[in-house]
């Protein structure tokens, strides 16, 4: 295929994910707002991102924290105003940084008015907005599970019927099918674009459409997703968004694509386009899931991360564009989810895992507080936690006597979406800088040592390593452009990787463990050195040494 002069921006680009609620507060609710935004650009344009992925901030109840839409076209109470979403907006552009918009449109609120009508009649205009169906012997229609525990249908007695509820019973999921709900969404993504947004994250993108072939079907685990994700017309579906909405503006869209394999991503986002610029696939986030899913302790495999990674970047190269993340609002913290975060290794670790996915193939996601290498909190007592996800898995997984109390709240502890949902950590002061009020939820005790005060002060710094990573990306287009091989796909310790491009190498040395290792990859000819996180002069790899070199 013949290659392109100039790529779109979106292949360019490097994204940051705020979750407004735990990123800066300014009016000392101790909830995040968009002021506290605006007042954080300044940093944000020194880490040197050009997109902000802004984690939902229209109105919502909050059963979901946001991912509950009960109006599109307007901001959440507790961040504030359309009037501050505008200056946020302003602000940025000023800054050269775009603003992405989290879509949620797989299910509503309850609390949306489109509901609200829809319930109160099997004749009302809105009825088929959403998913009903009549209950079987006495109980729910089918034995479909939600994402968050209990069962998927929730029984409604206004009109004596069940709908369905893919996550929480007030996240009543929309029906697709029906071309008004469509046309609505589109409507709404108009209103969006044409008030100068950049693009959006897609919430659950694969989940909407429904396989109603299976649904007499018993479930292997219960689980909606084999029901749900790459239903039949998903892609009959995206393309007609993209038709009416997405093709008319110059902008960026991310699915979030749970179950899409590479087969599937290559239709959402295919370089042909059509559909989406690219998917975020969870394959290496899901690793060491078990029985109950991500709720155990079992580490990462270095070999089937590789393998995972090595397949995104090997499979997709010229047939679809990658994101690239380690960690989001959902999953815990990279650093103590695969690097090290003990005091002693945090800092490497953390430089380690960045090297190793910036030099990767696609457009990376930065979560915030992963530029300063913030951890997991491991909160002692259930109650310290919020997430609706973890306190019903505690409830029904220990109440069904199968995961003992104790064991539970480990896995909580290790794998709890409340791990990246903990206040941004600024500085050493009062909550970290985050709030003058009662913060929503607790801070990492470690704020003290891990905060931006103190990195954006020390040149050897996480938060400087970001920087330069992020502007090596823009220096050199083989990190772009560049193709992939892994060099030692069966190596228990080193993540080995190059990139060439135009007959141009770089190598990208990473060793993930504690344990310094013999490497004979390495050329120790420092003036082809591009970034290292510390200073060796041996063929080996000191404990998350990271490299990377011309070849
Ligand atoms: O997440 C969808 C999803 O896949 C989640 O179930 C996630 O993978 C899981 O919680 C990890 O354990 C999206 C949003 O990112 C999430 O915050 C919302 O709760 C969910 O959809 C419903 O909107």
């Amino acid at each position: 295929m013949t290659e392109s002069k100039s790529l779109p921006w979106w292949k360019e680009a490097v994204v940051y994910q705020i979750y407004p609620r735990s990123f800066q507060d300014s009016d000392g609710d101790g909830v995040g707002d968009l002021k506290g935004i605006t007042d954080r650009l300044d940093y944000l344009k020194e880490l040197g991102i050009d997109v902000i992925w802004l984690s939902p901030v229209y109105r919502s109840p909050n059963a979901d924290n946001g991912y509950d839409i009960s109006d599109y076209r307007a901001i959440q109470e507790e961040f504030g105003g359309m009037e501050d979403f505008d200056r946020l907006l302003e602000k940025a552009h000023g800054l050269g940084i775009r603003i992405m918009m989290d879509l949620v449109v797989n299910h509503t609120s309850d609390e949306h008015f489109w509901f609200a009508e829809s319930r109160k009649g099997k004749d009302n205009p809105y009825r088929d907005y959403y998913i009903w169906r009549e209950g079987r012997a006495g109980g729910p229609p089918n034995d479909w599970k939600a994402s968050f525990g209990g069962s998927a249908w929730e029984y409604d007695e206004i009109t004596g019927m069940y709908y369905l509820h893919s996550f929480h019973k007030k996240q009543p999921d929309l029906n697709w099918e029906n071309e008004a709900v469509r046309h609505a969404v589109y409507d709404m993504m108009r209103w969006w674009f044409d008030k100068g947004i950049d693009g959006f994250r897609m919430d659950v993108i694969s989940m909407i459409s429904k396989d109603w072939r299976y649904f007499d079907r018993h479930p292997k685990d219960g689980s909606l997703w084999e029901f749900s994700v790459n239903g039949p017309r998903v892609h009959e579906f995206l393309q007609e968004m993209n038709k009416e909405v997405l093709s008319r503006y110059d902008c960026i869209t991310v699915g979030e694509t749970a179950g899409v394999t590479i087969e599937e991503a290559k239709r959402y986002a295919g370089e042909t386009g059509g559909e989406l610029n690219m998917v975020f696939q969870f394959e290496h986030v899901c690793l060491g899931d078990g029985r109950f899913g991500k709720w155990n302790d079992t580490p990462v495999d270095l070999r089937e991360f590789k393998a995972v990674m090595g397949k995104w970047q090997t499979l997709l190269a010229g047939k679809a564009w990658n994101s690239l993340y380690l960690g989001n609002h959902d999953q815990p913290r990279s650093v103590s989810r695969f690097g090290d975060d003990r005091p002693e290794y945090r800092e490497l670790s953390a430089k380690m895992l960045a090297l190793c996915l910036h030099f990767m193939q696609g457009t990376p996601y930065i979560y915030q507080g992963e530029e300063l290498g913030m951890t997991n909190p491991y909160f002692e007592r259930l109650e310290d936690y919020r997430d609706v996800e973890s306190l019903n898995a505690y409830r029904e997984l220990t109440e069904a006597g199968l995961v003992d109390g104790k064991d539970m709240l480990r896995y909580i502890g290790q794998k709890s979406r409340d791990n990246a949902r903990t206040p941004m950590q600024w500085d050493a002061g009062e909550n970290a800088g985050f709030t003058g009020g009662t913060p929503w939820i607790g801070l990492n005790p470690n704020y003290g040592q891990v905060n931006a005060e103190v990195q954006r002060r020390d040149p050897d710094s996480v938060f400087h390593f970001y920087r330069k990573l992020i502007r090596l990306r823009k220096e050199h287009e083989i990190i772009i452009r560049g193709s992939f091989r892994d060099l030692s796909p069966e190596d228990e310790s080193v993540y080995a990787y190059e990139r060439e491009y135009r007959g141009k190498r770089v190598r990208v040395l990473c060793n993930f463990t504690d344990r310094t290792v013999p490497c004979e990859w390495k050329l120790l000819d420092s003036e082809r050195l591009l970034i290292q996180n510390r200073e060796n002069t041996e063929k080996t790899l000191l404990p998350y040494e990271a490299l990377a070199f011309w070849v």
